[in-house]
């Protein structure tokens, strides 16, 4: 029928992939499937967005979604088949010869099962192989057009659907989420002109400055090869030997050490493009440009000790987080700004625009904001999407272009390269996740796993046979690549070498360590004791102390004095004696602290401490005021299931003390009611509970009788300095409406460092 054609586009033969397989034997007169029948659109976080949990996502904004419902396959009310479409009659046994005889060789049932089921797992992505993604959309601000041609930068409000994956870099495909670790920040657009993948991290800058060291990078950086230990860690002897020897890695290793590699989310970390690319104009004009995405909900990280225990309670801590909020409308949102230049005022600075262990600093050259992306779809299956998305720097538009990056220059060749053996062979492109919403036309052909079927008898260019197609789109339409700028004659000739200004190898690491806060300070410290703590060659700690005194002294030393060093190494000699002298020293955006966010407390999680005798109407006041801000209390008491409050009702426990700890929520409210506090007072539990919560920053809400927890956990009344503590809130009994105010604003500040003293 017609409504059946509509809703299988591409190949109708094909119906039981769809979910509808009776419709392979029409009835003669037959009428359109029931609706109920047909594929459904809806992803689960359609499905499950609830008035309470916030809206769905807009229809029709993924135009990239709907090239996928050509392959989804929804089996509500079907019966099971072969992956022949032949029905299954029986799913438990394989075919015997009698009852207790052998199994047959002729059961192509059990054969086709389990053949398949051997080859279920395909290799996993040498680095980045631990990673969550999801659904979503660009939308312009306003037409770039004056420095890019690109097709999502074209006019103000345009949407370009993306896919997002979010990556660690070592850890293999199951490993925690919380190592410390740089992220992945992978975009795929899919425009209407082709796909362009930004294939960023969250750190703007990188280990080394040409593809030529990143297999050494990664060999050292990945678990040791005779015993594959540490898992998902880079404090190791290979790792710091390695770095040590290369001091290009210094200023990488200031952002590593940082509470960068460690985020609170994925949707309160930057992205950044790293490398220097371009734009391209319509006239074929072109500038330098920098991408960065900064998250609407603020920058905002753990610390290592809560980093630490999360791993072990919860090992997928971002996945689950990316995920709920998703399904909670809570989209995490990022807006792209661009830095954009010249090759003249790129020629001024005191640093190389093509390496990428150098940035530029925002007050040299600012960001501008250019569009938003929104997550608002999760993917319906995690192999089929987030597995086999295949990113490449080489997938790129008209509009955007290359710089001479010489770490850019060997990822355009390796992502592609990798593909080919992680997804079976060259027609990647055709898998659904990575096929592009504009049209292919092209003479490639065959290959592993070709899908297409390309009509006709001609496959090369020029022809005659078919009318000339697909023709050459030539310059107007097609992508075409800035020609590269003439060099002086002597650089002309082929060399192994790299520019002088990428000798300094510590201006910058000094800016980023200068540019933090006194407690971000004291987390690089802390970070570079634990893991040279970890190294246990000696020499090995020595040099790179000896190569932080480059950076900075102040740090060196306090890392010397944390791993025992009586006196100092002498400082690594220089590469580059005179560093040209630099712009900025100082740039406040470099720190965490400079993007508090919108003040949003969507989804962040927060335990509401209950037992027997809980004062349930201020438990409520305080849990409705939550919900109300979009975030996501949880009642947490000794054992899941009822609790009867003081008033004579009952209460459901999410979660239990021992099931959900306390490091595992962004903010504590302790409960009213002498019976209550008596019981969670008894509690283990409790006590680590709100000493995790103080120890970490968390905002702390006692209501009434809990002051007498946080008296027995020994929370101190105020700041180690006397100043009062804003993030701790005491309230009388019946003053919770009012106090609960106060605790979402202490929320909304993420966390209070100046409580530190470990
Ligand atoms: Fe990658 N990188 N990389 N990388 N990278 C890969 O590609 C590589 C670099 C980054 O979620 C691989 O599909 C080389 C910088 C991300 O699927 C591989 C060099 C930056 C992801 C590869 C670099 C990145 C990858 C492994 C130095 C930040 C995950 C699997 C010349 C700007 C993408 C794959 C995803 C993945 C090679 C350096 C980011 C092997 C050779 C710098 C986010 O092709």
């Amino acid at each position: 029928t017609e409504a059946l054609a509509a809703a299988m586009p591409f190949n109708a033969t094909k119906a039981a992939e769809h979910g509808f397989a009776n419709a392979t034997q029409p009835q003669q007169g037959a009428t359109a499937e029931p609706a109920s029948r047909l594929p459904t659109a809806s992803t689960l976080s359609e499905e499950n967005g609830t008035e309470k949990t916030g809206s769905v996502a807009p229809e029709g904004v993924n135009a990239a979604i709907e090239p996928l419902d050509r392959v989804r396959v929804d089996s509500s009310g079907q019966g099971l088949t072969t992956n022949q479409g032949v029905a299954v009659s029986d799913n438990q046994n394989s075919l015997k010869f009698g009852l207790r005889g052998p199994a047959l060789l002729e059961d192509f049932v059990l054969r086709e099962k389990v053949t398949h089921f051997d080859h279920e797992r395909i290799p996993e992505r040498i680095v980045h192989a631990r990673g969550s993604g999801a659904h979503g959309f660009f939308e312009c601000h306003a037409p770039l057009t004056q420095y890019t041609k690109a097709a999502p930068f074209k006019e103000a409000g345009k949407i370009t659907p993306v896919f997002v994956r979010f990556s660690t870099v070592a850890g293999e495909r199951g490993s925690k989420d919380t190592a410390r670790d740089v992220r992945g920040f992978a975009v795929k657009f899919y425009t209407d002109e082709g796909n362009w993948d930004l294939v960023g991290n969250n750190m703007p800058v990188f280990f080394i400055q040409d593809a030529m060291k990143f297999p050494d990078l990664v060999h050292a950086v990945k678990p040791e090869p005779h015993h594959q230990m540490p898992q998902a860690a880079s404090a190791h002897d290979t790792f710091w030997d390695f770095v040590s020897l290369m001091p290009e890695s210094t200023h990488m290793l200031m952002w590593v050490m940082s509470d960068r590699a460690i985020p609170r989310s994925f949707a309160t970390m930057q992205g950044f493009g790293v490398h220097s690319y371009r734009f391209v104009n319509d006239a074929g004009e072109s500038v330098f440009v920098k991408f960065h995405w900064n998250p609407t909900a603020g920058t905002h990280s753990l610390v290592w000790d809560e980093a630490v225990k999360i791993s072990g309670a919860d090992p997928d801590y971002h996945r689950r987080d990316l995920w709920e909020r998703i399904e909670s409308g809570a989209y995490p949102e990022y807006e792209l700004g661009v830095q954009i230049f010249t090759e003249a005022q790129a020629e001024q600075f005191s640093f190389d625009i093509l390496d990428a262990t150098k940035i530029i600093p925002e007050e040299l050259i600012p960001v501008q904001p250019v569009g938003r992306m929104v997550l608002n779809r999760n993917p319906d299956n995690f192999f089929a999407e987030t597995e086999q998305v295949a990113f490449c720097t080489a997938h790129v538009v008209p509009g955007i272009d290359f710089s001479n990056d010489p770490l850019l220059a060997g990822r355009i060749h390796s992502y592609v390269d990798t593909q080919i053996s992680r997804l079976g062979g060259p027609n990647f492109h055709e898998i659904p996740i990575n096929s592009p919403i504009a049209p292919v036309h092209n003479n490639q052909r065959d290959g592993m796993h070709r899908q297409a079927i390309p009509r006709g008898r001609v496959a090369y260019e020029p022809n005659s046979l078919a009318g000339g197609c697909p023709f050459q789109a030539g310059a107007a339409q097609g992508f075409v690549t800035v020609p590269a700028r003439l060099q002086a004659q002597e650089e002309q000739a082929k060399v192994r070498g790299k520019p002088e200004k990428f000798a300094d190898h510590y201006t910058q690491a000094t800016l980023f360590y200068e540019s933090q806060t006194p407690a971000e300070q004291a987390h690089i410290a802390a970070a570079f004791r634990f893991e040279l703590s970890k190294v246990t060659v000696p020499a090995i700690r020595q040099r790179t102390v000896s190569m932080l005194r480059n950076a900075s002294e102040a740090l060196a030393k306090k890392v010397a004095e944390g791993l025992g060093m009586d006196t100092l190494p002498d400082a690594m000699p220089l590469a580059l004696a005179q560093p040209a002298k630099p712009e900025v020293t100082v740039s406040p955006p470099l720190s965490l602290m400079a993007r508090p966010g919108d003040g949003s407390i969507k989804a962040r999680k927060i335990a509401l401490l209950v037992a027997p005798g809980v004062m349930g109407e201020s438990m409520a006041q305080v849990q409705a005021a939550l919900l109300a801000e979009g975030a996501v209390p949880r009642l947490v008491a000794p054992h899941i299931g009822s609790v009867a409050t003081a008033e004579g009702k009952t209460l459901d426990a999410d979660a239990s003390l021992e099931n959900e700890p306390g490091f595992l929520f962004d903010a504590l409210v302790l409960p009213d009611g002498q019976a209550a506090v008596d019981a969670l007072a008894k509690d283990g539990h409790t006590m680590e509970f709100i000493k995790d919560q103080y120890r970490h920053g968390k905002t702390i809400l006692a209501l009434g009788a809990a002051s007498a927890l946080l008296e027995k956990a020994g929370v101190p009344a105020t700041l180690p300095d006397g100043k009062p503590d804003v993030g701790l809130i005491i309230a009388p009994s019946g003053s919770a409406a009012d106090a609960v105010a106060t605790f979402i604003k202490g929320i909304a500040l993420h966390r209070h460092p100046e409580r530190e003293t470990d």
